[in-house]
């Protein structure tokens, strides 16, 4: 049975909202936008089985609506343990305002369920729309947009710790004028781990491109941007968009800075500069290191990221602006010292120029393990990248092996697929053993994300 909880002040909010409304009337441009994001996710091969509605909130719960907005900060922020916080649907125009959860186990999302119809809108004035810093957060089933920085961001915090066991589910980031979603440790030492971002979409769109923070390589954006933080699970996600005309745009999914464990499985990126990244540079001060011993072939060397895995994911590029742009399509899968990883089943589709299907680079990304991945362009190995398993690939394949890379669907054309199907080796047991469709492989793999 669930258990209604109001304070009355929130009884008051309620009785007041409901003959306002005002906000809602402004949100039919907003709205719109979000209708048309949501077409470009026609290659989004997730099944809805996969990304169900979240269950029934337990615990306390508290509703608010778009007219209440001025108070939601505090709402959020005075939320007691094993709060709900649900939201009407609407525009919550948030007019400078942050929510900051500081409170474990709080949890906010619609009271819908459908997450188009929820927006958090910062326009361009809100810092952080959201900021996660305690435990056993959810956010879930809304729409986050236009933070003038991020409109997620999760920390750790002096005054709870570590931050762990973040959920963002089912939520639409767009167009953030910097990254989507940043994940930081407090600077005193804490951290930010085991957190899950699954089944959302995370999208830079033509309007939102040039409000993008030009700072810090000309494109300061990108999807995920993940500093020091262990074992967090990315998966069932689109991401889109997230290039400049002029400048790098950071990647759609990036873990570094002595990350370790990061599960990335079943994601569709599309026409994106860089698509999913562990690691980057050759050196850096400010990393996590760990004292277990893990990677004990890289002793002294720098590691941007430990061990994880990327898998089933598809990643395509068949946008002439991106292509036109400075950088074009820089790589599909960018590994740069990273060790023990495992990148395995992954299709990497361009129609046009990329530098790199796989980058592989820095003598720091060694141990790792490059197989059964099926891509356009090429593996390039760089910079004293050795000791690695490269294997079982197919290079330069000629794009109609796959469905419609337009649509982003790189499912096998059967017909066209003969070299893909029933060529790769074997991995062992736990390593990929299910495709990008969660269906079951064959004993005779088939190279890339999907198993016919
Ligand atoms: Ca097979
Ligand atoms: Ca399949």
């Amino acid at each position: 049975m669930k258990v209604h909880f109001y304070l009355l002040f929130f009884t008051s909010i309620l009785v007041l909202s409901g003959c306002g409304g005002n906000s809602l009337d402004s949100s039919s441009n907003d709205n719109n936008q979000v209708q048309d994001n949501n077409d470009i996710n026609s290659g989004n091969t997730t099944s809805s089985s996969i990304c169900s509605a979240l269950p029934d909130p337990t615990g306390s719960t508290i509703t608010v609506t778009p007219g209440d907005v001025d108070q939601l900060a505090s709402i959020v922020g005075s939320a007691a343990e094993d709060t709900t916080v649900l939201l009407q649907d609407g525009t919550y125009n948030l007019n400078g305002s942050s929510l900051r959860f500081t409170t474990p186990n709080v949890t906010l999302r619609s009271a819908s369920g459908n997450p188009e119809a929820v927006i958090l809108d910062g326009n361009y004035q809100t810092n952080e729309i959201i900021t996660v810093a305690a435990s056993n957060v959810t956010i879930a089933e809304i729409t986050v947009q236009k933070a003038y920085t991020h409109p997620i961001h999760v920390v750790s915090s002096d005054q709870n710790g570590d931050t762990v066991n973040t959920l963002i589910y089912r939520v639409h980031v767009i167009d953030p004028r910097e990254q989507a979603i940043k994940i930081n440790p407090h600077q005193a030492g804490f951290k930010v781990d085991d957190g899950e971002i699954s089944c959302s979409r995370v999208v830079l769109t033509d309007a939102g491109r040039p409000n993008v923070n030009p700072t810090i390589s000309g494109c300061y954006t990108g999807g995920i941007d993940a500093h020091q933080a262990r074992d967090w699970v990315v998966r069932d996600n689109y991401f889109a968009g997230f290039w400049c005309d002029s400048g790098l745009s950071q990647h759609a999914i990036h873990f570094w800075t002595g990350s370790r464990g990061t599960l990335v499985e079943r994601n569709v990126l599309v026409d994106n500069a860089r698509g999913i990244g562990f690691g980057l540079l050759n050196s850096r001060s400010n990393v996590r290191t760990y004292t277990d011993g893990v990677c004990p072939e890289s002793g002294g060397l720098y590691i941007g990221h430990y061990e994880g895995i990327i898998r089933n994911n598809f990643i395509s590029a068949a946008n002439p602006d991106l292509f036109n742009s400075a950088v074009g399509f820089d790589c599909g899968l960018c590994i740069a010292s990273a060790c023990r990883a495992n990148v395995v089943h992954n299709t990497i589709m361009s129609n046009d120029s990329s530098f790199a299907s796989i980058d592989i680079r820095y003598a720091g990304t060694n141990n790792s393990n490059i197989l059964n991945n099926l891509m356009s362009h090429t593996i390039r190995i760089r910079n004293g990248a050795t000791d690695n398993d490269i294997r079982s690939n197919l290079e330069d394949i000629a794009t109609d092996v796959v469905v419609n890379i337009s649509e982003a669907d790189l499912h096998l054309n059967v017909s066209n697929a003969s070299q893909a199907i029933d060529s790769g080796i074997l991995l062992d047991a736990g390593t990929a053993d299910s495709d990008i469709d969660e269906d079951s492989r064959d004993n005779s793999p088939d190279i890339g994300a999907d198993e016919i």
